[in-house]
């Protein structure tokens, strides 16, 4: 008995000792497992004499009982422990994992600042096609065909298979479709089917077929602006887009309009501001010249204006365009247009 009252406590002592689920499903095997000690006590009762034999059976079924019990609550008592991550394997004091956290690309951010300004002005964001057709990148724009004004900007054309041999000569310019080289075509897709007052910006994804460098990527980003209304002047843009660079730029920076080009506007204007890195005292970012263009704009031609539907008689508007990146370049310092599109993260993570 007194052998039997030993072995008792001394299992017992294990499994409160176990502090794993695996290491007590050990001692369940060792200890009341088929070939366990309770097995071989069994055993030993049975050639124990006669009139000991009862009582000492009696006493192994009893340690076996409270054995399973104990073996279960404390099996019980871990799972909850490990559920609850506090297990014998955690460690409160090691230092915890940092979770890798994403942030958005400056581009995105840059946009996003930009829409929300506009539409603080009362602008309402659309959006286009990246798959244009000639006529609204070019023909409907006042393009005129085979005019030089084509060669602004490098087009990449499409590759139309459902036309072939004589047929592609003769694909109409609303068919032949080109990556737009620009959102202006969005101008005129808003203007057939809507009536003005129009105010819309068109923040979008461009393509031009062109060498990069430093400040020129083959795609990259613009945002349009587009207001129709009656009796709109250069007075109207000129104070639009002059609140729009004191936002962005948040100060109080010069703004100036120099005559420019586009077939469809006229006249057309490049915007410039005074150079926010040197306080337009000259500097490598503005050639010294202490300003630096930002968008290309002009009041919208009155061919555009036909060839959207509207009377030109009765409405005027302005229409401005610019890059993106450039702004995002000049407004972190970023020397090179094509870091944008890298995919280095030790670039990206900088713009938090
Ligand atoms: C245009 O694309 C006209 N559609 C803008 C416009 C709209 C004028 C409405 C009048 C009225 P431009 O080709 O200049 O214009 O491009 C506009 C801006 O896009 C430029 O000022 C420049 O900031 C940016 N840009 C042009 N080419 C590239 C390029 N390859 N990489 C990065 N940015 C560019």
């Amino acid at each position: 008995m007194e052998k039997l009252e030993k072995v008792k406590k001394e299992i017992l002592s294990c499994i409160e000792g176990s502090d794993s689920i695996d290491e007590l499903r050990v001692i369940k095997k060792d200890y009341l497992g088929k070939k366990g000690k309770i097995s071989e006590l069994f055993k030993l009762v049975a050639k124990a004499p006669e009139e000991e034999r009862s009582e000492l059976g009696k006493k192994v079924n009893e340690i076996r009982d409270i054995l399973e019990e104990r073996v279960k609550k404390k099996e019980n008592a871990l799972k909850i422990l490990e559920e609850e991550g506090k297990g014998s394997s955690f460690d409160p004091t090691l230092p915890g994992e940092v979770p890798v956290l994403g942030n958005r690309h400056p581009l995105s951010r840059v946009s996003g600042d930009l829409i929300r300004i506009f539409e603080k002005m009362g602008f309402s964001a659309i959006e286009g096609p990246d798959m244009e057709s000639v006529w609204y990148n070019f023909d409907a724009l006042n393009f005129p065909e085979e005019h030089p004004a084509r060669e602004m900007q490098d087009t990449l054309f499409v590759k139309q298979s459902s036309f072939s041999g004589s047929e592609k000569h003769n694909i109409s310019s609303k068919e032949r479709k080109v990556m737009r080289t620009h959102t202006s075509p969005v101008q005129i897709r808003h203007m057939e089917e809507n009536e003005p007052p129009l105010r819309i910006i068109v923040p979008g994804r461009v393509y031009r077929n062109e060498t990069t460098d430093a400040t020129h990527e083959i795609n990259f980003y613009q945002l349009e602006g587009l207001m129709v209304d009656e009796g709109i002047s250069v007075a109207n843009f000129k104070a639009i887009i002059t609140d729009f660079i004191n936002q962005f730029f948040k100060g109080d920076v010069g703004v100036r309009l120099r005559p420019s080009f586009f077939p469809f506007t006229e006249p057309s204007f490049e915007v410039d501001m005074s150079c926010t890195v040197c306080s337009g005292k000259g500097c490598s970012v503005c050639s010294n010249t202490g300003w630096v263009e930002v968008l290309g704009a002009g009041m919208v031609h009155p061919n555009v204006m036909k060839n959207s539907g509207l009377d030109s008689e009765k409405w005027q508007g302005f229409a401005f365009g610019m890059g993106v990146d450039r702004l995002a370049m000049i407004k972190y310092g970023i020397d090179d247009v094509r870091l944008f599109y890298g995919g280095d993260l030790r670039f990206l993570k900088q713009f938090y």
